[in-house]
């Protein structure tokens, strides 16, 4: 269960974790109208810093623009408000959930007669993949369930309702075992996992799917993608992917806000590289740790102060 902080920020109002109630009547949880943001805050010799906040809150922005929903607050007030949770609940990291959706009002797929509420929750979130994933990689399976086709779901809003496909992905692999589904898009190109992008390292080279490969425009892969180009300077290539690219990879590895970069070991029971954490994934992963946890100079602007 998720431990419980003190405080939830719910329409304009801090209110008791407790009591952070809505009516079972709320559109969000008839036809999945919520739109949401995974944000972590890392502990620093400064202080609590929070990664990439007006980039997430930007996504969340975007999200609910395209589902036609309006919020009172400018990105920067939103910004503030996610700061406010943290200080309350005192946290020194945490894991930060902002969620905007549609409540009660109205019944029926019409959503325009419910209002627009939001919610920000803050709690502890260790390791996403168990607690040695980051050190030995996980192994996956490639999942029966596709990514959604194009016109269907937009991923690049992170919509609830996209994590119904997410969740047959994940239950599908941990029912087999694996610790991660990889998700192919309709046209059978490789996607992204359940809740993580993909990366590919082969013969110095690095793939990655596109954005039109049905995948969630991560905020990690774009931050990854800066390390791999600018430090490290290799080549990568966002393209499609073929799924057989992955069992013939030198390395692989997942990255998301609450999968940092994860390595993978396997794939459907054939052994990536040497099944273990490769180096350019050590590398990466070493690198970015070192810059969101403060240890390394925040260069590239990424780390907001939780303190005023
Ligand atoms: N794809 C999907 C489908 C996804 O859910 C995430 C984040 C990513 C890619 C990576 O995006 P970013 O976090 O911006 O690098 N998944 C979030 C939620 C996971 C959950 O179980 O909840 C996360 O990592 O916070």
């Amino acid at each position: 269960m998720v431990q419980k902080t003190d405080w939830i920020w719910l329409n304009g109002k801090f209110v008791k974790w407790e009591d952070a109630n809505i009516h079972v009547l709320s559109h969000a949880l008839h036809y999945g109208t919520s739109v949401f943001e995974g944000i972590r805050c890392y502990e620093t010799p400064k202080g609590p810093m929070v990664l990439r906040l007006k980039d997430h809150i930007q996504r969340l922005y975007n999200s609910a623009k395209i589902y036609r929903m309006e919020l009172p607050w400018t990105i920067d007030e939103y910004c503030e408000l996610c700061l406010e949770v943290i200080r309350r609940n005192k946290m020194k990291a945490c894991y930060i959930r902002p969620v905007v959706y549609r409540g009660y009002g109205e019944v029926g797929v019409n959503p325009f007669g419910c209002p627009v509420e939001s919610a920000i929750a803050v709690w502890d979130w260790g390791a996403y993949l168990g607690p040695e994933a980051l050190a030995k990689g996980v192994d996956v399976c490639v999942s029966s369930w596709n990514r959604m086709a194009p016109n269907t779901l937009p991923t690049m809003a992170k919509c609830a309702a996209n994590y119904m496909n997410s969740q047959l992905i994940k239950m599908e692999a941990i029912l087999a075992g694996y610790a991660e589904g990889i998700a192919l898009d309709v046209n059978g190109h490789v996607s992204e996992g359940s809740g993580e992008n993909l990366f590919l390292v082969r013969n110095n080279i690095v793939f990655t799917p596109s954005i039109a490969n049905a995948i969630l425009p991560g905020i990690t892969r774009d931050g990854v993608l800066t390390l791999l180009e600018k430090e490290f300077k290799m080549e990568v290539r966002h393209q499609a992917i073929m799924r057989e690219m992955l069992y013939i990879a030198d390395e692989l590895f997942f990255t998301g806000t609450a999968a940092e970069v994860t390595p993978i070991a396997s794939v459907d029971k054939i052994q990536i590289g040497a099944g273990k954490r490769g180096p350019v994934t050590e590398k990466l992963q070493t690198r970015y740790l070192q810059i969101v946890t403060g240890k390394a100079p925040d260069i590239y602007g990424w780390l907001t102060p939780v303190e005023k």
